[in-house]
């Protein structure tokens, strides 16, 4: 696929969804076969992965970081066509992936507070979009199983704190759905209370210009950076904020991926 491909239509409302509601959800843009298959990479990962370890991490809670040195399951998805192209229209040109995290929200896991994405950033409401947020759902996302819950509208909220949970919307989906989140809407993860997980994956960016929340140049080694396709590259830190936010020895990073570098 390539950015001819993308769906004007579908992208157009998306924009309009975050413009009006903070959020936005396409259900289903992933075929079930491929669903199966990254849940199926996600849970041998998952094995191996501790539950977090304060409130926001959840205690019941399993999170992935350095998702891009763990698997290849997620290149395609972190540069496909409509996230790229509603990144381009909410963050402009240049940005950054911040925190790829895959999420398994466990059975009894309590609903994670509510919070913006652009928060761990020194930045007086109201501002630009700084940051972009999409969360993959890779089971259905149900009002039980700990969905996401927004707060519609809170994106344009300066000088508020949402009352949880009275005005909290939970965002059901199937899963292959996403759900697009803007960085200055208040959002968090919801409390499980069935008896099986729900595996989501958040796919985070961030405008050039500021520090990525995972140091993605230290996460994933260099030789599996080399292999991956430059647009991921790029996103994953070796690139420029023109006119040269970034460099390394006075050169455009991508230089340090070449043969012999
Ligand atoms: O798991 C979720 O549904 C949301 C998690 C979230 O917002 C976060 O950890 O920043």
């Amino acid at each position: 696929m390539t950015a001819v491909d993308v769906d004007q239509d579908l992208a157009e409302r998306v924009l309009a969804d975050l413009e009006n509601h903070g959020y936005a959800v396409v259900e289903s843009l992933l075929p079930v076969d491929r669903v199966d298959a990254i849940r199926e990479e996600l849970h041998s990962i998952l094995s191996a992965t501790p539950t977090g370890r304060n409130d926001f991490e959840g205690f019941q809670t399993r999170r992935i970081y350095a998702l891009f040195a763990k698997t290849r399951v997620f290149d395609d998805l972190a540069v496909h066509p409509l996230l790229l192209t509603v990144l381009d229209a909410v963050l402009g040109s240049s940005y950054h992936l911040s925190a790829p995290t895959g999420i398994e929200i466990a059975p009894g896991e309590r609903a994670q507070f509510l919070h913006t994405d652009d928060a761990i950033y020194p930045l007086p409401r109201p501002h630009n979009d700084v940051v972009l947020n999409s969360m993959w759902a890779f089971d259905d996302f149900t009002t039980d199983n700990g969905a996401t819950r927004v707060v519609p509208g809170s994106h344009r909220w300066t000088d508020r704190q949402p009352v949880d949970p009275d005005e909290t919307v939970t965002v059901t989906m199937p899963a292959g759905s996403v759900l697009f989140l803007r960085g200055t809407l208040w959002h968090g993860g919801g409390a499980n209370q069935t008896d099986r997980p729900r595996l989501g994956v958040l796919l985070e960016y961030v405008a050039g210009w500021l520090r990525q929340q995972e140091n993605h140049i230290l996460a994933v080694p260099t030789n599996v950076v080399r292999i991956l396709p430059p647009r991921l590259q790029e996103l994953l830190g070796y690139n420029i904020h023109p006119p040269f936010v970034g460099y390394v020895d006075g050169r455009h990073p991508r230089r340090l991926l070449e043969d012999g570098a």
